[in-house]
């Protein structure tokens, strides 16, 4: 039997979207199908793209399906194509006709379920892929399943380990698979009990005993399609017509197409809208919101909202185009109509206006400042508030008309404008947030709470003691508060001016009155003008006293000291000079490279003075081997 391998290696540029609704912001995503396999949701969508020439241009197109998963509903990750029509054994090469498919997962092997146009004779058929893993490889089988015309598969596992598929086509049809997967038992079955009207897309699942099957399903002559459901205690009806899940879309997108899944104890409903074309309701994007089960087993209505499910990080950029609610007048836009990947903008035409944005999560914020990408025509003002239009105020943002375009939505490279604001509170754990407009009109495209970045935390006495990061570079140090310098310029490093100050400096060391911090470096490179910033009197034209002690369970020789450094730099291990960095420098990694030294059994103290004038100031250095590994087998103590 021939097998054709679809590898997705081919094709697995991996990439994420942190995402609201719609979910997945690179690319058209239709008919989306989620699985729960391995505690993560793996959504397999239709992918519409925009048809190439000598195709209908104003139908369906789709050459491929993307596999993509999630864990927090809020970022998803592209594992890449997993089939693509050029692939399918029976299918036409160029009939981008990779319709609605499902995959579902028995005693560990994938089951990737998809409709094609085959290569001989009209309509649609249905082939099934097999893989180890949700994401791939999947191979195909040779031929399509037997029995099955139509389009949307949907396959229900059942407890007793039955496979159920259903599927549309005029109707809606369902038949028991095999144990294989890839062929029916019996005869295909038309659903009974439905409602009269055009239905597609079915989508089966159990709950509490009960069987749902719930379809697209349009209710009135010249109407778009709801959601709806039907209800039977056997997994192949007769059904008992419910109602409608979701009613039809307020801009006509005339499809939806959904699934239903729980996942860590919620109900979230998969559908799709056209919010990334708006004239063009081919070109379809997945949604999620949550659904809520009545106790007697009924769904109630979904009203579909921009913000969807999950939690937002505060320090991600916070989309608030997709709120949760909004005062009246509030609208939100594609912000750029060419490039709609691009996203929104929300609007907050006047004073009094609101827009509320639920489930920031602050966790993770400390230290932090508000920055916002907006803009406005006039000098205005809005607020960061928690909860609601009423709630504390978290910042204050003011916008100043200053720019040369008269408002603040690009600069001169065409890049939108972003401010900084102060914080007054922040809020703890998981909250709402609400911006109120508090002067003229203004359209946000989104808000983060960025931390401040502390280069360096204090160690305090008695800290164990620590190692050398897997480079090797020395991340804890000694650092006397800077002796500020007059230095114009650099070219004064020269090696006996360099010798003069050092040899001068270093004898005053022991009086010296001034303080010592002891700190771990963020980085690879103590950052000393940062240092200088926090605690010195200057960030620049500095003298800077450093040292560490280290601790060898054995002697190492013939080892090396490669240090980098901006400015001048002169390195002393236990009192005696190893390496002098002369000259207007950058700091460089292993910049200069000592002669071989031994670092002595016990403890040993490594000492340098930086110098630097109109600069940034900061130094790396590590301890090398003959063949120039690092060496990372010492201890490192305050
Ligand atoms: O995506 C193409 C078709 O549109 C699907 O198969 C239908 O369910 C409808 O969403």
């Amino acid at each position: 039997m021939r097998r054709h391998l679809i590898s997705f290696l081919l094709t697995a540029t991996i990439t994420t979207a942190s995402a609201q609704n719609p979910i997945i912001r690179d690319q058209f995503t239709a008919d989306p199908t989620a699985r729960v396999f391995n505690g993560k949701i793996y959504l397999y969508p239709s992918h519409d793209i925009p048809a190439p020439e000598g195709q209908r241009q104003d139908w369906f197109c789709m050459a491929d399906y993307h596999v993509f998963s999630s864990e927090d509903l809020t970022t998803w990750t592209d594992h890449g194509v997993i089939v693509t029509q050029a692939q399918v054994p029976w299918g036409k090469p160029d009939g981008y006709s990779m319709w609605a498919p499902d995959c579902v997962c028995k005693d560990g092997k994938y089951y990737f379920f998809f409709p094609d146009a085959p290569k001989a004779g009209r309509g649609f058929a249905v082939g099934v892929a097999t893989a180890d893993s949700p994401e791939g490889p999947f191979t195909c089988e040779p031929e399509p399943v037997k029995g099955i015309m139509g389009i949307d598969p949907c396959v229900l596992l059942d407890d007793d380990g039955q496979a159920y598929i259903y599927w549309a086509g005029g109707a809606i049809r369902g038949a028991k698979l095999q144990a294989d997967m890839k062929a029916i038992e019996g005869d295909a079955q038309q659903m009974q009990g439905l409602p009269e009207g055009f239905k597609e897309g079915p989508y089966a699942f159990k709950r509490n005993g009960l069987y749902y099957l719930t379809f697209p399903w349009v209710r009135k002559e010249g109407g778009t399609e709801t959601l709806a459901y039907a209800v039977s205690r056997q997994p192949l009806g007769p059904w008992e017509f419910k109602g409608l899940i979701m009613p039809e879309h307020a801009n006509r997108c005339w499809t939806n197409h959904h699934s239903i899944i729980q996942y860590r104890g919620e109900w979230l409903l998969f559908y799709h809208q056209n919010d990334y074309s708006p004239s063009f309701d081919k070109l379809r994007s997945a949604h999620i919101d949550r659904l809520t089960f009545n106790s007697d087993g009924t769904i109630q209505e979904v009203k579909p909202t921009l913000r969807g499910v999950g939690t937002t990080p505060a320090g991600s950029k916070i989309q608030i185009d997709r709120y949760s609610n909004a005062a009246s007048g509030v609208s939100s836009q594609l912000i750029d109509t060419l490039n709609a990947f691009r996203g929104f903008e929300v609007t907050l035409p006047q004073r009094g206006c609101w827009v509320q944005y639920n489930d920031v999560d602050f966790s993770n914020v400390k230290d932090a400042y508000l920055v916002v990408c907006a803009q406005a025509q006039e000098n205005t003002e809005f607020f960061v508030r928690e909860k609601n239009a009423k709630g504390k105020i978290l910042a204050k943002v003011t916008l100043t008309v200053k720019s040369q375009q008269g408002n603040f939505r690009r600069d001169m490279s065409g890049q939108w404008i972003t401010l900084t604001a102060p914080l007054s509170y922040v809020p703890k754990g998981t909250t709402d947030l609400c911006i109120t407009c508090e002067g003229k009109e203004v359209s946000i495209d989104w808000i983060q709470f960025k931390n401040r970045l502390h280069y360096f935390t204090p160690v305090a006495k008695g800290t164990a003691a620590t190692t050398p990061d897997a480079d090797g570079f020395i991340r804890r140090w000694r650092l006397m508060e800077p002796i500020p310098q007059e230095i114009r310029s650099n070219v004064v490093f020269t090696n006996t001016w360099l010798r003069d100050i050092f040899s001068t400096e270093l004898a005053k060391l022991p009086k010296q009155k001034a303080k010592w911090y002891t700190f771990d470096s963020e980085f690879y490179n103590m950052k000393l003008f940062r240092f200088a910033e926090k605690y010195g009197k200057q960030a620049y034209g500095n003298l800077f006293w450093c040292e560490t002690t280290i601790d060898c369970a054995e002697e190492l020789s013939n080892i090396r000291l490669a240090a980098g450094s901006n400015g001048a730099s002169m390195w002393w291990l236990n009192d005696e000079e190893v390496l002098l960095l002369e000259g207007d420098r950058r700091m460089v990694k292993d910049d200069g490279v000592s002669a071989r030294i031994t670092l002595r059994k016990g403890l040993n103290v490594l000492r340098c003075a930086v110098i630097n004038g109109p600069g940034m100031s900061d130094f790396c250095v590590r301890f090398i081997q003959e063949d120039g590994t690092p060496v990372t087998t010492i201890s490192i103590n305050d």
